[in-house]
């Protein structure tokens, strides 16, 4: 269980670090599934597979070449493997959720990110509630750490506190671009905190906080395997941008049949009509030249 103090913690700055969220057997899996992904990539040269609406599953970053992969993303990983699915309701990790947005407990999408030594992949600053809107905003980003995450592989950072603060707009015109404006991701990045830790660690992250992160500088991998989890009673609002077949299964309690609703006020999402959110983030490279 999540002790009182880092419950708290999470209350007051919106992320903490959950520590041996799943076993070193279960993780030695996770790992083994995700290598074979990357030497499948090694033989593609464009995003492939296909996820549940026909887009694809894995997402190859713009600098991927079969010497140096550059897998970024792998879509619902719980569709093909049974170690994630395995991975996604790990008993130690759906409590820390659990415990800090209540019993009842749902999965809305999962990923994987990964940041292979050496490529450019890189995570502007956003909030997620914008992307995933829900009735309430109780959910949480559980980023399950698959390698040892460090200062210089390209960990999540967070500006601790600002889940308390406002939504911020992710548009740039007509044009979602799952960012905030330049001049704004600025003051992000002298708040950012790094979140770091051992293989196996989970950082959950509250839906409403901003956070980026940078590229690898390393010569080590950075996968993360990334689920976003709702109370029972936030009901989503807009489409999902990963949707799978196990969207809504319940990892923790009971389906309550209920809906609670909490005020804001935000313009809905657009879906990425590539594979991931980096194309959609990848425009705004184009509006701030
Ligand atoms: O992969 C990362 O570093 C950040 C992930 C992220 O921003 C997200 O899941 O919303």
């Amino acid at each position: 269980m999540l002790s009182e103090d880092k419950i708290a913690f999470f209350r007051e700055h919106g992320y903490v670090l959950v520590e041996r969220a799943v076993s070193p057997e279960l993780l030695g899996r996770l790992r083994t599934d995700f290598n074979a992904w990357v030497d499948e990539s090694r033989s593609q040269t464009a995003a492939y597979g296909e996820t549940l609406d026909g887009r694809p599953r894995f997402d190859l970053e713009t600098d991927h070449t079969a010497e140096r992969p550059a897998l970024r993303r792998v879509a619902s990983p719980i569709e093909v493997s049974d170690a994630y699915l395995e991975a996604v309701r790990a008993p130690d990790l759906v409590e820390a959720v659990a415990a800090v947005i209540g019993p009842n407990v749902k999965l809305h999408h999962c990923k994987i990110n990964s940041k292979l030594p050496g490529t450019a992949t890189a995570v502007k600053w956003h909030q997620d509630f914008p992307f995933t809107p829900h009735s309430n905003d109780d959910l949480v980003t559980a980023l399950l750490m698959i390698d040892e995450v460090t200062e210089e592989n390209g960990p999540l950072e967070v500006w601790p506190g600002t889940h308390r603060g406002a939504l911020h707009d992710l548009w740039r015109g007509d044009r979602f671009t799952g960012a905030v404006d330049e001049v704004f991701a600025r003051t992000c990045q002298e708040n950012a905190v790094r979140c770091i830790g051992p293989a196996g660690s989970a950082c959950l992250m509250h839906t409403r906080l901003l956070h980026g992160s940078a590229p690898n500088l390393s010569a080590a991998p950075r996968t993360l395997f990334i689920a976003v989890y709702s109370a029972d009673d936030a009901r989503p609002l807009g489409d999902n941008p990963l949707p799978s077949r196990y969207e809504g299964m319940v990892v923790h309690g009971k389906a309550t049949g209920r809906v609670r609703s909490t005020p804001f006020d935000i313009r809905l999402p657009q879906k990425p009509k590539g594979a991931s959110f980096f194309t959609q983030q990848a425009v705004t490279n184009e509006l701030e030249k």
